[in-house]
This record gives structure tokens, C-alpha cells and sequence, in this order.
């Protein structure tokens, strides 16, 4: 079943001085990617795939978006960055922007995904502390089994992933995970009187897309609110029109009181996240308690008004519900023995491969590589099928084809 992979010189080149120079922190698809514009990449080769991981989400608009590159371009002409030490005309108009935008009182600028994620923690307790009344350095968060919040010291200690934690400790405590998709545990958790927080992702992305039980998150934000617990979404991955809303808590009309993004913000073009909250939360952060040298520089600023603008200009969310629902009909009109299941919201899916080789997953990617579409395996049997938004119905039937083509490999 293995696939002969052909790797021009041109590529082998680039994927040894990665090798040689670079750390062993990842196992890529061996492609060398060179350009992309919309829903489409470019090798050394001059070849053309379907990217059909965006970055993990983070190229929703699709890559190199004309409007997001000129206003990029435009600021980076200008003004690139000041440290929050003075202020910039841009800041200003970003968080009216943003807040206006998603109708939260505040917002706080982080630059990654993961600082985003540690900022809420750290609201959290503050506004535990010092708002609800838990005694000092006794708050807890809960968590999810499966999460995947990011990489730093803190969030790998609640994580379940052993591959993400394995000699990494010691670990940070306060943290208690209960299953995902599980509200009777939820509501056993809040029990304890110390828990600030409760941290989830509406979809969990690296698990493998797993979506949720209708009406789990609106529960959850319900029980969260009963025991007085702020209720806190991570949308880095699943937000910003990906899964077919704006939100993907937007699907149960839940407002979370914590709103983490990231990724896409910046349409792909730089590291711009963000934390949205009212003031109660916000307002227990005062100056010198948190920040980041880059966290709302202008040229982040810029790019993510644009990259919001663009996004419901667009019409981003709406066309991601259709064409979700286009790509999973697609998918399944293949019948294809070796997919046993597919699952997805949007333009958030997964595919699970049934096959008994462990590697299959991993050898039906190389295939779809050469047949040009880029995908990659997540927890061995998954793939994750996750295209820019910007993508076409007649696009979505081509690059099915493609799969459908590509899976005679698995036979
Ligand atoms: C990598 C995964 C996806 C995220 C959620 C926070 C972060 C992420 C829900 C942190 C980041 C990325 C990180 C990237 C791979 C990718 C990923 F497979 F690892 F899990 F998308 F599914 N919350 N996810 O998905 O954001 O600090 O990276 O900006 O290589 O680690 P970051």
C-alpha cells in the first residue's frame, strides 16, 4: 500500500538544511510550499495543491487575501510598532473595532494563541480573587479531557496528551479535567466552591474535530452561570466563520464571558490574538499586571480590522455553512470503505479512516499530496479537512475527486 513519494532535488534541498539547522519539534508532510493564493498553494516545483488545513484555520480568508496584503502593506509603510509604553492611533480604533464587533466591553491584544489562553487564565483567577472572593491561590479552572490549548509550561500541565507533556514538568496546579461533551461531570465539578473558570473549546480541533452534543454548550454555560463560574471559550481554532457562524458558540447562542481568538485575526499574515470581556473580568487587570511587547501593535491592529472586515464582507461564515455541508455530502457520496467516519461543522471536518495498517492515515495524505490536495493526520487515524473559506462548490467536488482518487492507495 506505501506510496512512492516523489521529492524533486529542488525540495529535498530545503527539507535538509530543515533537517540539519532546524529542531525536531515537527514531522511535516514533505512539501516545500513557496506561495498560496485563495484556497490554493504553490511547491518549489511550481506545483498547485488545495490547502486543506489553512494553517489550522489561521488563512479563513485564504492566503495572501488582496485586502488584508494591501492594508497589511499599507501599515507596515507606516507605523509597525511603538510598545504599549505610548500609544498609537491605531489601538484605539482596533479595540472599539473588536469590541463593537463581537459586544464585549473590553478586549486585551496578545500576539499567539496561547497568550491568549493565558490571559484568561489569569483574568480568571484575578476576578476570582478578587471579584467572586475565593480565598488567595486557591482558584481552579476546569478543563476538558482531549484539549489543545497551546504549548507553554502552564498549558501543557492540564493537558491529556502525553506527547505534549512527557518531561516537561513540573506541572502548574489548579486545573481539574473532566470529560468533554459531558455536562453531568460538569455540574459535579462546580460542586467546589473554588473553581473560577470553566475553559473549553467549542470543537475540539486536535482530538479530531469532535463536535459536541447539540445544546452541550448552552448547558454548560447555564451550569457555569448557576454556580456563579465564568464560562470561557476558546474560538482560536473554531471561531471567525470557520465552523458556519461567526462563533461556533454563536450555533447555541451562548456569549461566553471570557472569548478567546486568535489565528485567523490576522487572516494568516501575522501572531495577533485577543481576550474579550466585560468589565467585571477586565477591569481586575490594572497597569503593570499583564502585557507583551508586541501584544496590539499597529500593524496588528490594522491587519485585524481588516481581516474582520473582510470576513463579513464576505459573507465568510454563511458560505462556510454551505460549503461544509457540500463537502460532507461529497464526502460521503464516495462510499468509501476506508472511511469510517465524517464528521464537521462548516468548514471545520475530519475524516477517521478505518484500515488496519496504523499508518494509513499518514500514507493517504502522501497520496492526496501527490494527487495535489494538503492534509494532514491528527491522532493518527484522523484527517482534518479544513480548507480557506474562500473556497468554491466546483472547488469542493474537484478536490473530492481528488480524495476519492487518492483512496484507491488504501486498498
Ligand atoms: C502547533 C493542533 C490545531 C488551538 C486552540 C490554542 C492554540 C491552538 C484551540 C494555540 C493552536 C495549533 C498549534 C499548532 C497546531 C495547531 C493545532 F493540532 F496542535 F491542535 F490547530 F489543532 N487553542 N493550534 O488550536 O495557539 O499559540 O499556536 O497560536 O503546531 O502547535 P498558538
Amino acid at each position: 500500500m506505501y506510496s512512492t513519494i516523489s521529492m524533486t532535488e529542488k525540495s529535498l534541498h530545503y527539507l535538509e538544511l530543515e533537517e540539519q539547522y532546524g529542531a525536531h519539534n515537527y514531522h511535516p508532510i514533505p512539501v516545500v510550499l513557496t506561495r498560496g493564493k485563495g484556497v490554493h498553494v504553490w511547491d518549489v516545483d511550481g506545483k498547485q495543491y488545495y490547502d486543506f488545513l489553512s494553517g489550522y484555520s489561521a488563512v479563513n480568508q485564504g492566503h495572501c487575501h488582496p485586502v488584508i496584503v494591501k492594508s497589511f502593506i499599507e501599515q507596515v509603510q507606516k507605523l509597525t510598532l511603538t510598545s504599549r509604553a505610548f500609544h498609537s492611533d491605531l489601538l484605539g480604533e482596533y479595540v472599539k473595532y473588536i469590541t463593537g464587533y463581537f459586544g464585549y466591553e473590553k478586549v486585551l491584544p496578545m500576539n499567539t494563541g496561547v497568550e491568549a489562553v493565558e490571559t484568561a487564565i489569569k483574568l480568571c483567577r484575578k476576578w476570582a480573587y478578587e471579584v467572586k472572593g475565593i480565598e488567595e491561590g486557591k482558584a481552579t479552572i476546569i478543563v476538558c479531557e482531549g484539549n489543545f490549548h497551546g504549548r507553554t509550561t502552564t498549558v501543557i500541565s492540564f493537558s491529556s496528551d502525553p506527547q505534549a507533556k512527557k518531561n516537561f514538568g513540573p506541572y502548574m496546579p489548579g486545573f481539574t479535567a473532566i470529560p468533554f461533551n459531558d455536562t453531568e461531570a460538569l455540574a459535579k465539578a462546580l460542586e467546589d466552591k473554588n473553581v473560577a473558570g470553566f475553559l473549553v473549546e467549542p470543537i475540539q480541533g486536535e482530538a479530531g474535530v469532535l463536535v459536541p452534543d447539540d445544546g452541550y454548550l448552552a448547558k454548560a454555560k447555564q451550569l457555569c452561570e448557576a454556580a456563579h463560574v465564568l464560562f470561557m471559550a476558546d474560538e482560536i481554532q473554531t471561531g471567525l466563520a470557520r465552523t458556519g457562524k461567526m462563533l461556533a458558540c454563536d450555533h447555541e447562542n451562548v456569549r461566553p464571558d471570557i472569548l478567546i481568538l486568535g489565528k485567523a485575526l490576522s487572516g494568516g499574515m501575522m501572531p495577533v490574538s485577543a481576550v474579550l470581556a466585560d468589565d467585571e473580568i477586565m477591569m481586575t487587570i490594572k497597569p503593570g499586571e499583564h502585557g507583551s511587547t508586541y501584544g496590539g501593535n499597529p500593524l496588528a491592529c490594522k491587519v485585524a480590522i481588516t481581516s474582520l472586515q473582510v470576513l463579513k464582507e464576505e459573507k465568510m461564515a454563511e458560505h462556510a455553512a454551505a460549503m461544509g455541508e457540500l463537502l460532507r455530502n461529497e464526502l460521503t457520496a464516495l462510499q468509501s470503505k476506508h472511511i469510517s467516519l465524517i464528521r464537521g461543522k462548516g468548514l471545520l471536518n475530519a475524516i477517521v479512516i478505518d484500515h488496519p495498517h496504523k499508518d494509513a492515515a499518514w500514507e493517504l495524505c502522501l497520496q492526496l499530496k501527490e494527487n495535489g490536495l494538503l492534509a494532514k493526520p491528527t491522532h493518527g487515524d484522523k484527517i482534518r479537512f479544513a480548507p480557506p473559506l474562500v473556497i468554491t462548490g466546483s472547488q469542493i467536488k474537484d478536490a473530492v475527486t481528488i480524495i476519492g482518487k487518492s483512496l484507491a492507495v488504501l486498498d
